[in-house]
């Protein structure tokens, strides 16, 4: 009963003490996660533009408002979510770790052409 109680204790000071590293953050691991929601129609997102920090690990709600099939791709990044009309797509993609800026698009044919882009911006 004593040595369950030890232990007990034991383990809390352990898990305190790792919360607490974890929270002093600082450097490039201080982004932290973020979590975007975008609405796509035809032929656009909204909102178009999204920015990350470098590294920063960055979830998409992605949400079909439109009456076809709608992709949100970032082809530089590997990453691509589809939806259905009506329907919502997830997923997490990490940022590049240096600044710039990266087109996200709809490849379903010709929705690209048809002005169905948008900016993810990493600084
Ligand atoms: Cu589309």
């Amino acid at each position: 009963m004593f040595r369950k109680l030890i232990l007990f204790v034991g383990l809390l000071v352990a898990v305190t003490a790792v919360l607490s590293a974890c929270g002093g953050g600082g450097g490039n691991a201080g982004a932290g996660a973020a979590t975007v929601s975008v609405e796509g129609s035809e032929f656009a997102y909204t909102p178009a533009d999204i920015t990350a920090k470098p590294g920063q690990k960055v979830t998409v709600n992605f949400k079909n408002v439109g009456t076809v099939e709608h992709t949100f791709v970032i082809k530089d990044l590997n990453f691509k979510l589809t939806a259905q009309p009506g329907q919502s797509a997830s997923g997490t993609f990490t940022a590049p770790s240096t600044p710039g800026t990266f087109q996200i698009h709809c490849d379903v044919a010709g929705h690209t052409e048809a002005g169905m882009v948008g900016k993810l911006t990493v600084q």
